[in-house]
């Protein structure tokens, strides 16, 4: 992104930003206002909404109409506006903990629904800003402060949880795999209806040290070496794939929309009236 987009997205006021060297954080709230631009969607048109956490962070940095609101709340907030204003294009930008959690509610809630509106969640496989609590993506076995002997939890598979409660638009990308994070973006805002895409971040300060995952490049070089895209999965051998992530595209189907039916209802009782 060369100076120019900076100036126009984001508010440079706010800068620099509060993320740790080597937060994945940053990379992923890049690509999210990368998608923007590449749609050439008209900034007031956009809101991004979010929760709270590091990832929660991004949109205070992101020049659009954006709400900062309360803890794993973003798509309750988030579907309030799009209910108010249809025509806005809402973006929901939400860390592991804030969406799978506490908001986890919130979101098979949204996706069942099939409400038009963007997530991305970034997926550091821990509670980063409250100092390293496992959350419901820190695979089982790993450290967390709430967990010092070993989690034994399995995590949530995201995508497929929103999958499987009616979000009609669903992928996962890295941190490393930046471009893809941002078609997957772009594919997502497209969609009409609801869409998640998991971008798996890294948190080398908290889930980095304590499960002795290296340095911020070690932890890049793991995602780059541990990801396969799902197309060329199903064309390798299972002993393969085996033990690795799936990214790309995992589901991308056409349903009814929230907003266009509620207001079908509507306006068949202004007319009945
Ligand atoms: C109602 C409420 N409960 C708990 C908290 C404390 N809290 C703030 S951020 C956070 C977890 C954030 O984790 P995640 O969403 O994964 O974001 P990250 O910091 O890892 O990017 C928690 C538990 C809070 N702010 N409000
Ligand atoms: S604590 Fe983790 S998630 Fe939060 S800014 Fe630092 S590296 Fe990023
Ligand atoms: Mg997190």
């Amino acid at each position: 992104m060369n100076s120019q987009l900076v100036q126009e997205y984001f508010r440079t006021d706010k800068l620099p930003h509060i993320w740790c060297p080597g937060c994945g954080h940053g990379i992923i709230m890049k690509a999210v206002t990368q998608a923007i631009h590449n749609l050439g969607l008209d900034k007031d048109k956009v809101c991004i909404v979010s929760g709270i956490g590091c990832s929660s962070r991004a949109n205070g940095y992101m020049d659009f109409n954006t709400l900062h609101t309360t803890h794993g709340r973003a798509l309750a907030f988030a579907t309030g506006v799009k209910l108010a204003k249809p025509e806005l294009e809402v973006i929901v930008v939400t860390g592991d903990g804030d969406c799978s959690a506490i908001g986890g509610n919130h979101l098979i809630h949204a996706a069942r629904r099939n409400i038009n509106i963007t997530t991305i969640v970034f997926n550091n496989n821990i509670y980063g800003m409250t100092g390293g609590q496992y959350s419901p993506t820190t695979p089982t076995n790993e450290l967390g402060t709430t967990a010092p002997y070993g989690n034994i939890d399995k995590p949530f598979d995201i995508p497929a949880l929103a999958a499987a409660a009616g979000a009609t638009y669903t992928g996962r990308a890295t941190a490393y795999h930046a471009q893809q994070t941002i078609k997957l973006v772009e594919n997502a805002i497209k969609n009409k209806g609801f869409s998640l895409v998991e971008s798996i971040s890294i948190c080398p300060t908290y889930y980095g040290r304590k499960n002795k995952k290296g340095t911020a490049v070690d932890m890049m070089n793991w995602l780059k070496d541990n990801a396969i895209d799902i197309k060329a999965a199903k064309k390798l051998p299972e002993e393969k794939v085996k033990g690795k992530f799936l990214i790309g595209e995992f589901k991308n189907v056409t349903e009814a929309e929230y907003t266009e039916e509620y207001m079908k209802i509507v306006e068949r009782f202004q007319k009945e009236r």
